[in-house]
Formats: C-alpha cells, structure tokens, sequence
C-alpha cells in the first residue's frame, strides 16, 4: 500500500517563518493528503482468499457461514457469551436500544460522534445530554444523576477514544434508580478495563467496524452481550424478525452483516497485534514530541490497560498563541487533514439545537474540550518520519505568527 510521500525530497521542509507555511502560500508539507482514520488492513492475500471462497459458495448474505465464524472469534476474543454481528454501528446501537426497550428519555453525553444520539432519536426516544468530565472526556457520573427525571428509562455511556466510561458509577447509577444501561462501545475495540475488554460491561454494548475504526469490516458494527434472551431478541430483530421461513414472530429491521465484510473482520482480527503496535509506536511518538511544546497536550491512555491508541488527541491550551480553529486550517493547507472531533457537541447539531437552544448552559465542560481538541493522523501506514514532520509544524506555530 502507498505511503504517503514528502513533496519534493526525502527531507520534509522545515518550518522557519510564517512564509514557509503553505496557508501562506508556500508548497505544502505532504502532496497527498494525510487522513484521519485510513484503514487498518490485513493482509491482502488472505482476504481474497476468503473473498474467493464466499464466491465459490454463492453464499454472500444471511447469516453465513463467515458472518457465524465471525461472531464466534469475536465473543471469544472479548471474553462475552454472544456477538451479533450488524451491518454498522447505528444500526446496532438502534438494535440495542429497542432491544432493551428504552422510551422516553435516555441519558448520553453531549460530546460523541452524531449517531449515538440519532439511534435514539430515529426511534422517537429523546436523548438526554450529560456533561462530561473534562479529564477523562468521558461522561460524568454526577451530571448523569442531575438529569434523572420521570421519563428516564436508560443510559448509554460511550467509551470516547476507547478509553473507558466511568463504569462502576453509571452501574450504580442504574442500578439506584431501576434504569437501563448499556455502552456505546464504538472505539474501544481492543481496549480493556480493569483488565477485562470493553464489550463485558452494562447489559449490552456496541461496536463499529467502520472503515474508520482501528478493525473494520468495510461497514459494520456488533452488539455483544452475556444476556442470552435480548441475544436472541437482537438476532431476531436484525433479520426482519424471521423465525424460520415465512415465520415472523417479531417486529425487525435488516442490520445484518454481509459474508464479505465479515471476511474482512476475520481477516483483521488476525493482524490485530500489529495494528496495536504501529498506532502505540505512532501515539508515543506524538505524545514525546508534541509533550515538549508549550499549550498543546496528548489525552494520555491508561497504559497499565490494554488500548488501541486509534486516537491521537491533541488539546490546545488557552495561552497557546494560536486558536484550535486556525491550527487546524494551517495544518489542513498542509495536506494534514486532522479534525475536530466531536465540535460543536450533538446539542449544537440539528434537531437538537432547536430542541434544546440552552442546553449549552448545563455542558460547560463539553463545550470547552470540544473548542480545544484536535485529532491527528495515525495508523498502520503512518512512519515516524512523518510523525516529526507534522509535529515540527505545530512546534513552529508557538513561534512563528500566522
Ligand atoms: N458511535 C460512535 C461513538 C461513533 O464514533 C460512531 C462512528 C458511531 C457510533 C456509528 O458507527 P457507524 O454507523 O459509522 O459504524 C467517521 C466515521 O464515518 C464514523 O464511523 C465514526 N464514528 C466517526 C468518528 O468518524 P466522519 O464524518 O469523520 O467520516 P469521514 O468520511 O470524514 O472519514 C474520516 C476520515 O477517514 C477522512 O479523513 C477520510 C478517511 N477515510 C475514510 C474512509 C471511509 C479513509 O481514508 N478511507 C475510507 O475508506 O465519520
């Protein structure tokens, strides 16, 4: 696979004044474009010789044999009773929910990617926004507790950057008031805690394998749980809620995983270890260099845990000279598309900015790590080399004015 190659000569450019930055209009750093989230993938022979073989079968959807394959090593791998594999993450976080029958109101954090509030939305179940804790990015517990009503049938804490939600206080949360809980596990494939993997925890929890996620299977996503019946439950759902032929015994969708994207993930989970290692070496490297510049930071992982280091987040200190927003655009002219995940937070996105025009004045915290964060390129075909260059040019910006 191609590397991603420096403009002119092996020696990337350095970074003296304000006019060697290419939103000033020299050349940029990088002549292609740097992405967050390009693909882990494993090795290329033994995917097609999958991809032969679904061929072969004539057996490509429905439950196959890839797919069963593919949620057994799946469980396996996590420690839990049932995986059931899904054709994306939404899909399966609206599985879940329906699933567990939530209704009403179900508390989630602001501070996630969209479709962790629209899997609630879509069903007519109104997501309610917790503020997060401004260490960790993760839920807070005690804003969860403040927006209790009534109406609360759940709670769903998702493990933002793969590092964990504040499990034992939303179990006792739960517990406390007689409400749902499950995760929102989708970045936290390969990432333990209290050294038992994310996918162990509430009554259930989702996965994505996104195209984008440290493992993919193109498009998908799982459920897994120790719950033998909402297993059942989910199986059902996710096939139309056949029993049989011309058997419907339940009201489902389709979220079901294709033979392909399953023989994907098998293929992926064989070279996971070495996705691990490259976005650990890839994070240290980021953490060491980016570590010694005044006002920026690196969200640290819990490395007594196991991680998946697939986010590389960078915080923008108040006092640093330049703004989140304009690092960005610098960083984007220079072919480094890095992002701003999850700005502005899902109650400034629509419908829930109408919904919820004052919500910000209960998320102080999200709104503030949301204007400071900033997520960098990494993965499995990132070199180090590139690493240097890219944090050569945030160390220039304390310097140098633009
Ligand atoms: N819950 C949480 C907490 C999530 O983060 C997500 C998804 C979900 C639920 C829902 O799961 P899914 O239904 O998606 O399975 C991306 C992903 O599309 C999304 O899956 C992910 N979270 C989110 C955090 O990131 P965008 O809008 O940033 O996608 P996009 O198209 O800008 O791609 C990101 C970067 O990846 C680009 O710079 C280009 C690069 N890329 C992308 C694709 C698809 C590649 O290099 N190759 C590719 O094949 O949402």
């Amino acid at each position: 696979m191609k590397l991603v190659k420096d403009v002119a000569s092996p020696a990337y450019k350095v970074v003296k004044s304000a006019a060697d930055l290419a939103i000033n209009g020299a050349a940029p750093m990088f002549s292609e474009p740097l992405h967050v989230g390009r693909p882990n993938i494993g090795s290329h022979k033994r995917f097609l010789q999958r991809a032969s073989d679904i061929l072969e079968s004539g057996w490509l959807s429905n439950n196959g044999p890839m797919a069963q394959e593919f949620e057994q090593r799946i469980a396996q791998f996590l420690g839990v009773k049932h995986c059931v594999a899904m054709c994306n993450g939404t899909i399966a976080l609206e599985i879940a929910t329906r699933a567990l029958e939530l209704k009403g109101e179900v508390i989630v954090p602001s501070y996630t990617f969209i479709a962790t509030a629209h899997a609630l939305q879509w069903q007519e179940i109104t997501p309610i926004f917790a503020d997060i804790d401004p260490a960790t990015h993760n839920v807070d517990p005690a804003a969860v507790w403040r927006m209790i009503t009534p109406r609360t049938t759940g709670i769903i804490g998702v493990h933002l950057w793969g590092r964990p939600s504040p499990v034992k206080e939303l179990e006792a949360i739960a517990r406390e008031h007689n409400l749902r809980l499950m995760f929102d596990a989708s970045h936290g494939f390969g990432c333990s805690h209290g050294g038992k993997f994310l996918g162990c925890f509430g009554e259930c929890e989702v996965f994505s394998f996104h195209a984008t996620k440290f493992f993919n299977t193109f498009e998908g996503g799982a459920v897994v749980t120790n719950n033998d019946e909402l297993a059942e439950k989910m199986r059902l759902m996710r096939n139309f809620g056949f029993s049989g032929y011309d058997n419907v015994i339940y009201p489902g969708t389709n979220g079901k995983m294709t033979e392909v994207a399953a023989a994907m993930g098998l293929t992926n989970l064989e070279d996971l270890d070495d996705f691990v290692e490259s976005n650990r070496r890839n994070y240290h490297c980021y953490r060491d260099a980016i570590g010694s510049i005044p006002g920026l930071s690196v969200l640290q992982y819990d490395e007594a845990e196991r991680n998946n280091f697939q986010y590389v987040v960078a915080e923008v200190a108040p006092y640093f000279p330049i703004s989140r927003d304009r690092i960005v655009e610098v960083l984007h002219a220079e072919n480094i598309r890095a992002r701003k995940y999850f700005w502005p937070g899902c109650h400034n996105m629509q419908p829930y900015k109408s919904f919820y025009p004052h919500a910000g004045m209960v998320l102080p915290n999200t709104n503030v790590v949301s204007e400071r964060v900033i997520v960098l390129p990494t993965g499995s075909l990132l070199e180090t080399k590139t690493i240097y260059a890219i944090t050569s040019i945030l160390r220039a910006l304390v310097s140098v004015g633009v």
